[in-house]
């Protein structure tokens, strides 16, 4: 894994991370959130939102999805994932805050967010790219991440001869994925049975109403 750090010192909201992985636009903001705003974040989160528990059908069992989830949204702005099809979600006003301040920072207005709360380190997320069709080409991801901090795994889809990259995505982090990520990557959260606390985690998107796919 290659790192380039863009700026120095000490775990400023300014230190910037970007990884120069081939066909792939990842960036790291460690320090994204202020220590106190996360550990708010990370108790009204928790508490706060409906937290769903969606079931997978697979070899004719039902199973729980390995995390409990939540779809929030600007009305009308559905997501599919598997079969599974979120209606959105009001947004809680702290999704909505983030919202700003990604604007502020990205210069995109998200309109949707996908929130995933592992309970601990068996909850997990198997290996995917964000590529629904909703999302468009060339998608923009703006994954923030509260609580334990949990190891986040990319691999090339066609060339396996490159190595997975782990960037471990901590408290208060912000990761941004972008131009051709999802299509030439995949990603994971894996199992991590030694993490005993929870972790919220929230993917900004920009989804497109069904009907204009
Ligand atoms: O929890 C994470 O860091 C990743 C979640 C994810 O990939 C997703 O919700 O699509
Ligand atoms: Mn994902």
């Amino acid at each position: 894994m290659q790192l380039d750090l863009l700026a120095n010192g000490d775990r400023g909201a300014g230190e910037v991370v970007r990884f120069t992985l081939p066909d792939a636009d990842v960036t790291l903001w460690p320090g994204f959130l202020a220590r106190s705003e996360a550990d708010r974040g990370l108790v009204a989160l928790q508490r706060e939102l409906v937290w769903r528990q969606d079931t997978i059908q697979m070899w004719g069992r039902t199973y729980d999805v390995p995390r409990l989830q939540q779809w929030c949204a600007d009305p009308g702005l559905c997501y599919t994932w598997s079969g599974i099809r979120m209606e959105p979600a009001p947004w809680h006003p702290l999704l909505l805050a983030l919202r700003g301040r990604l604007r502020a920072l990205l210069g995109i207005d998200f309109n949707s967010a996908l929130a995933n709360l592992y309970r601990d380190g068996r909850d997990t997320v198997g290996w995917h790219a964000d590529d629904e069709p909703e999302l468009g080409e060339a998608p923009i991801i703006a994954s923030v991440s509260l609580g334990a901090t949990r190891d986040f795994v990319l691999r090339h889809r066609r060339r396996r001869e490159l190595p997975v990259t782990t960037i471990p995505l901590e408290h208060g982090s912000l990761l941004v994925m972008r131009g051709a990520t999802q299509a030439c990557w995949e990603h994971a959260l894996p199992r991590r049975l030694r993490v005993a606390a929870p972790r919220v985690n929230l993917t900004f998107r920009v989804a497109r109403a069904e009907g204009s796919i």
